[in-house]
Order: structure tokens, then sequence, then C-alpha cells
């Protein structure tokens, strides 16, 4: 109870202040700042050596940023980060301790979680990672017919597939040339097929990732594929064509896999937190250990920036009271992110789950329903595609959502002129966001232009920009294994900030319970067995609709 008997954090002074604060700040325009200080941009720069944080395009003064570090100090945000690098039980709803940081803890310093140490654990992991994934990419470890395993096959769902997924995309240009990677985790049929029909057998290793190892899709999927395997090459190719990542070694040995082939990780590790785990084993088979290990590197360059740099100069604290100042005060209620780089167009999902399932919460740590808003809905794709899709809502629409720009100096593919215009485009759209075009501008550009009069003013506000848009640049030199762990690890501790402020466990994800519990008393019924279960009338009928059409 950190704000004293059940006070929530909107009724602390610090609160109380950004309120007031607020209301001076809401019609003030980021063009007057720019124009009143030359110094803004530096201002509002945080600058690391592998990348850079301008945040100089929010609607913040010097003012705000201290309020809001004043509300971080209030919400006790130093000594909660402490309480996570230290292993306390810091989920409480499930009273375990959140450790991804011990993942990439490449000091080795001893974490402490019930009396243990565990960081031997962790290396041993990653030491069984890299003989194996070396074996694999040399050819030591075949498949049943001696044939090398060149199609990974990884099968998982929600954060034992986001996350994976997204690094190898991101590092597509690392991966070694005769292998390829596929990904299986919807329960659709189609998923699995797809995948299915594009390979052989002796030369497919599938990667079966799931925590529990209990999650029906993944399960499904798991057992379709061995019968595929079995039906080609026999019972015992098994061993040689599966392994499986998990922290519950006796439901891995049920399904039939010797735990000889498992890859251990911990209750510690929240899914959507896990790639840093074995469940990145399709990470390191594909772009090699040594790479793994640089974004290994690259993430605990930033938990040691988040743990030790001052709130003011800490760029996942400034991104998490942003986040605060826009969704609390100023009621902004999206975020975008938008990476300029193809490689990264799996980013904003996995952030989508990472920032969403984390914050997504309405009960506090005080088992209190909170009396103030929480997670903002996450979206966005790849620049320059969604400036020709949803970026008219995001320039000219009625709800303003603050934006992530991420942008590498330098492509993996300098082709032509095309990163230029890449980059003259990211650029232009923070620029554009915050700046606008006034209904002036608008109209003596169509006059320049050699527009009528007429049409000039009759088109002078659909050509407007009200402008005043926030958005972040995020910008890298090139995204490397390394520059790819700060910035997921950066996306971490940013949400670990908001959930501090905004007092919820971030580490449960309860709110995904109650659809897999329905979807387990229908499906009975959609296979025509008994279900003593009603539903209301909308269901059922839908369920008798569906069954007559598949008949
Ligand atoms: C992530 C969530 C969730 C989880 C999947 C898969 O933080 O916990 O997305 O990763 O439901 O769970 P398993 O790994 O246990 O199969």
């Amino acid at each position: 109870m950190i704000f004293g008997n059940s006070a929530q954090v909107n009724k602390t002074r610090a609160w109380k202040k950004l309120v007031k604060h607020y209301k001076k700040m809401r019609d003030v325009e980021m063009r007057g700042l720019f124009r009143k200080d030359p110094q803004r941009a530096e201002r509002y720069n945080i600058n690391l050596d592998a990348m850079m944080l301008d945040y100089s395009k929010n609607r913040i003064t010097d003012r705000t940023m201290a309020y809001l570090i004043a509300l971080a100090k209030t919400c006790k945000l130093p000594e909660k980060i402490e309480a996570m690098f230290r292993g306390d039980k810091i989920n409480h709803t499930e009273k375990r301790a959140v450790l991804h940081v011990a993942l990439r803890n490449r000091e080795n310093t001893p974490i402490m979680v019930d009396g243990r140490n565990v960081m031997p654990e962790v290396n041993a992991v990653l030491a069984k990672m890299r003989k194996f994934s070396e074996a694999v990419r040399l050819g030591k470890f075949t498949g049943h017919t001696g044939k090398k395993l060149v199609n990974i096959v990884n099968i998982g769902i929600g954060g034992s597939d986001l996350g994976p997924k997204m690094a190898v995309e991101a590092l597509r240009k690392y991966w070694s040339k005769d292998i390829n990677c596929y990904f299986i985790s919807n329960i659709d049929g189609t998923a699995c097929s797809e995948v299915l029909n594009k390979l052989n057998p002796e030369e497919t290793l599938f990667i079966i990732c799931s925590k529990t190892f209990t999650t029906i899709e993944t399960l499904t999927n798991a057992r379709t594929c061995r019968k595929w395997l079995v039906d080609a090459l026999g019972e015992h190719a098994v061993a040689k064509h599966f392994v499986a990542v998990s922290t519950n070694a006796e439901e891995v040995a049920k399904f039939g896999i010797d735990t000889e082939n498992m890859f251990e990780f911990w209750d510690f590790v929240g899914g959507r937190y896990s790639m840093w785990s074995a469940i990145g084993l399709i990470i390191a088979i594909a772009v090699g250990m040594d790479n793994f290990e640089k974004m290994l590197d690259g993430a605990h360059e930033m938990d040691m920036h988040f743990k030790y740099t001052e709130l003011q100069k800490n760029i996942p604290v400034v991104l998490g009271l942003l986040s605060v100042w826009y969704t609390n005060f100023f009621n902004f209620r999206s975020l975008a992110i938008i990476p300029y780089d193809q490689y990264l167009h799996y980013l904003p999902a996995h952030l989508q789950q990472l920032i969403m399932e984390s914050n997504g919460k309405f009960v506090s740590t005080q088992d209190e329903y909170v009396r103030y808003c929480t997670s903002p809905v996450v979206f966005g794709g790849a620049g320059t595609d969604v400036q020709h899709s949803f970026f008219q809502l995001i320039h000219q629409g009625t709800s303003v959502i603050p934006c992530d720009i991420i942008v590498p100096a330098i492509s993996h593919n300098e082709v032509g002129d095309h990163h230029e215009i890449l980059l003259a485009n990211a650029l232009a759209q923070g620029e554009a966001l915050m700046k606008g075009k006034t209904v002036k501008e608008a109209y003596d550009e169509m006059r320049r232009a050699g527009k009528s009069k007429e049409e000039a003013k009759r088109l002078k506000k659909y050509k407007s920009f009200s402008g005043n848009r926030p958005s972040n640049t995020i910008l890298f030199k090139k995204i490397d294994p390394f520059a790819l762990g700060m910035l997921v690890a950066m996306y971490e501790h940013k949400t670990f900030v908001e959930g501090v402020i905004w007092d919820i466990d971030s580490f449960d994800q309860m709110g995904v319970e109650l659809g897999k519990q329905m979807a387990l008393s229908l499906l009975p019924e959609l296979q025509n067995q008994a279900s003593s279960i009603s539903h209301d009338s909308s269901t059922e009928n839908l369920v008798s609709v569906i069954k007559r059409l598949r008949k």
C-alpha cells in the first residue's frame, strides 16, 4: 500500500499537480515551444552509445518533466526497479519473481530467488543452447535419416511465438544461408498445413515452445506435426526431429519427447518476456549463438541503463512517464509504433502483446478497481507502408495518437537511394505531426500553386493539419542483434514504469482466461457431444447454424 490506506495514485499530491499543470499545457503548441527554445532538441534528448531518443516533439516543458518525475518518486519507482532486479516477488498475484533481466545478466552477478542463485541454471541453459544450435547449424545433429536439418519450425503461441518470430525476422540478414525458419501458432489448421506442405520431414526440426506445455493450440499443432513426421519416418524419428522448451518436464515427457531434448526455463520468466530464454532457440539456430548473445548484451546494456541512470535521463522512465502524461491527463488512448525498417515489421505485434497484456488491467496491487485509465491501445506497422493506410487518422483524425518512430540510420540493404527516401519520410512524419499546417497556410499554399480563390477557400480546411501531435524518435545506427536487444528491453522497461505508476501487476495475464474456459465448454457442443452448460441465445444460435453449415 504505497499511497496509504486504499488510496490510489490519482489521489496523490503529485498527480493533482499534474492535473493542474495539464490545464496550462493543453493548449500549448509545440511549434511555439520550438520557436522559443532553440535548445529544445538537445534538452529533450537522451543519447546512449548505440541509440538516441529524441522526445522533444512532445507536449512537455521542464516543469512537466519535473512533475512527472515527482510522480514516479511518489510511486517509489526507483525502489521498485531495485526490487525487480533483486528478484523480489513483484508479480504479486502469482507470487513470482520477475527476472527476464537474469536471462541477460551478462556480468553474471548472483540473482537470488527463494535463497538460490538462479544464474548457474540460466548459464547452463545458454550453454546447452549453444551446443545444440551449433550442432544443428554445422549439420552434426542431423535428422533421423542423416540429412541436415535446414527447416526449423517453432510451434508456440503468444509469448512463445511473437518474440522469437519478431527477432528471427528482424535479424534475417544474419541467418545462416541454408536455414529456413517457420512459425506455427494459430490453431487454425491452415497455419499448420501451409507450413507442412512446404517441407521435407527428413530435413525438418520442430521446436515445441510452451512454458506450461498445456496450451491447447500448441499441443494440438505439435501432435499434428508429430503425426506428419511419424507417418513419413516412423516413431523412432521423433527424438531427432522434436525438441521442447518448457518449464514442465512432466508434460514434455508425456508428450513423448525425451527430456534430454528439453530446454528448461523458469516461472520467473513471463511468456511475453521469454525470447531471451531457450524460447529463443530458433533465433540462436537461425543467426548463431554468438549473435543471440549479442542480442542479450544489448538488452543487458539497456537493463544497466534502466537500473543505474537517474530518472530524468533514463530512456524507459521518460517513455513510461510520457505515456502516463498522455493516457491519464490528455486522455489520448492509443500508441502507434512505427519502425522504419522492413525487418522490424513484426515488432508492433510483439510490443502489442508486451504492452497490452502487461498493462491492460483494471485491478490495482491493493486489490481495488483502479479509478483511472491504464494501458493505451497499441498498434503499428512498418513505415512507409502505414503512411498510406492509417496515417490519415493520425494526422487528421479526431483522436490524437502519440507515435514512436523507430529509425535505423543505415539499412541492411542500401539499394540506390531507397534508404534516404525512407529516412526522409520517417523524419517528415514527426515534423508534420508536430507542426501541422494552419488553415491560412493551406490556403496560401493552394493560391501559390495556382488554385482559384474559390477553390482554395473551399478546400482550405480539408488541407489543414491541426499539428501539435506528439511523437518520439528512436534512432539507431543499424538494427543489428545488439540494437535489437536494446530496443526490445527498452519497451519491456517502459512497460514496467507504466505499471508501477498505475499500481497494477504487469506480470500476470488473467484476462485471457475467460475466453479459454468458454471455448472448452463450447467444444463438446460443436463436436456433437452433450454439454451441460447453457449459453446465451446468440451463442446457442451460432452453434446450431455452424453445425448445420458443417454437415
Ligand atoms: C504471455 C502469456 C501468453 C503465453 C501463451 C502461451 O505472457 O502468458 O501469451 O505466452 O498463452 O503459453 P505457453 O507458453 O504456456 O504455451
